[in-house]
């Protein structure tokens, strides 16, 4: 078997296929050209242990402990500068990996074994970092759930406030995995306050609109740590980051080194700062963009049928769209039928569902993200809910539709938002 030649046929055939499919998973996107060119650099095969201007229990340590980051330094400084700026914040730290190990530095930083943290549960669209099943779980924390308000898809504030005085958790998690609409950091301030926790919002999935201003300004309504991925709707390369109070600074950049994280990436912090300009530039035609799209499809949807959730408070105010499909052949089923029609999405838990149908569960998730992200626009979203409509109310056979998928994605190779976009948005990079 000639595995070298396979992986590299793999990699071509993965081009070649997500640029011809409709890509609706919530947490993905494309990046740019200049992120991808940042991502390649030879960054990617550097060290840079150690803080910039690190700090140890208040003592400024020396910044690196290996040679070699003279370039990598401008470039982080200069990440860290642009994140503060873009979302107001006192202290940036790109050093986490992911935005569940971002999750699992501020639990470190901030907490002690036994300890109680409040989120979502993950059936009502809580990230699984913010619960015991995991990394909340391996810092020992236990779990407070929110109570929460199915035909509102929200917190519901009057009652997770008793809950909360009671528990005292240490941690107050915003933010979710399902997340159709702002959450209310200002209404939970005052008992965040009043047990002595801290509000730590997890903006992953919605970055990249906040970035442009919409949505919710985390650290003016009220949160003391935001931590995020970097690669949702916030379109960088795969990573983490946590913004925080200067107060916190440094328990949460020692917990991140030497903490939890030996050498970070410096590819993909490159990669960062190249989207954090592109969205100080471009981030609110984007994350307009975005909205409207999102509204479009949640619309066009329910108009042809589908069972969008809440119609009454117009869908969504994010990248998401949330359909139960419980009815029309279960969200496993759906989400497998769509991918055969080249039309990726996931099948999603719904509020009223148990873990224990997570295999099959009552909902898809849609995200628009990425299609915005290649010049995508409300009369596109219509045509989407269309294809939908073929696939799942009216079972057309999905591999006539995967057609005219092919068909239409032909049209949407660039991405937009950004500076230069000669790249194709799904061509394959050769070096060899
Ligand atoms: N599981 C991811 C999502 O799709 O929401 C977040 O990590």
């Amino acid at each position: 078997m000639d595995y070298y030649r396979e992986l590299f046929d793999l990699i071509e055939k993965q081009h070649k296929w997500r640029g011809s499919c409709i890509n609706l998973i919530a947490s993905e996107n494309v990046t740019s050209p200049a992120v991808r060119e940042a991502i390649v650099s030879d960054f990617g095969h550097r060290y840079a242990e150690g803080l910039l201007g690190g700090r140890s229990n208040g003592i400024q340590l020396f910044d690196r402990f290996y040679q070699g980051t003279r370039y990598f330094d401008g470039i982080e400084a200069i990440a860290m500068k642009l994140a503060e700026d873009l979302f107001g914040a006192e202290h940036a730290n790109v050093v986490p990996v992911s935005g569940a190990i971002a999750n699992l530095t501020v639990y470190n930083a901030l907490t002690h074994y036994g300890d109680k943290i409040s989120g979502l549960r993950v059936e009502a669209g809580g990230h699984i970092s913010h619960t015991h099943v995991s990394c909340a779980g391996v810092i020992g924390l236990k779990d407070v759930p929110y109570a929460f308000d199915e035909r509102e898809m929200n917190i519901d504030v009057d009652r997770s406030r008793e809950t909360l005085l009671k528990e005292k958790p240490r941690i107050m998690m915003l933010g979710a995995s399902v997340f159709l609409f702002p959450h209310p950091i200002r209404e939970l301030r005052e008992v965040a306050d009043e047990i002595n926790a801290k509000i730590v919002y997890d903006g992953a999935h919605v970055l990249g609109l906040i970035a442009g201003g919409r949505f919710q300004d985390p650290f003016r309504e009220g949160a003391d740590v935001f931590t995020t991925s970097t690669h949702k709707t916030f379109p960088g390369p795969q990573g983490g980051m946590i913004l925080c109070k200067n107060e916190l600074a440094s328990k949460i950049d020692n917990s991140a080194f030497p903490g939890l994280t030996s050498n970070h990436h410096l590819h993909h912090v490159a990669g960062l700062a190249v989207a954090l300009v592109e969205m100080q530039k471009f981030g609110r035609e984007y994350a307009d963009q975005i909205i409207r799209n999102s509204k479009a499809l949640a619309q066009a949807m329910y108009e042809l049928g589908f069972s969008v959730l809440c119609e009454h408070k117009d869908f969504t105010e994010s990248h998401q769209v949330l359909v139960d499909v419980s009815s029309i052949g279960g969200g496993d089923r759906v989400a497998n039928d769509c991918e055969k029609a080249n039309i990726i999405l996931n099948k999603n838990l719904l509020p009223w569902d148990s873990l224990k149908d997570a295999g099959n569960p009552s909902g898809i998730r849609i995200g628009v993200p990425e299609v915005t992200h290649i010049g995508m626009k409300e009369s596109e979203m219509n045509e989407i809910a269309e294809f939908l409509k073929r696939v799942v109310i009216e079972k057309e056979k999905p591999e006539r539709v995967k057609k005219d998928v092919i068909e239409f994605m032909k049209d949407y190779n660039k991405v937009h938002y950004c500076f230069e976009s000669e790249l194709g948005a799904y061509e394959n990079i050769r070096f060899k």
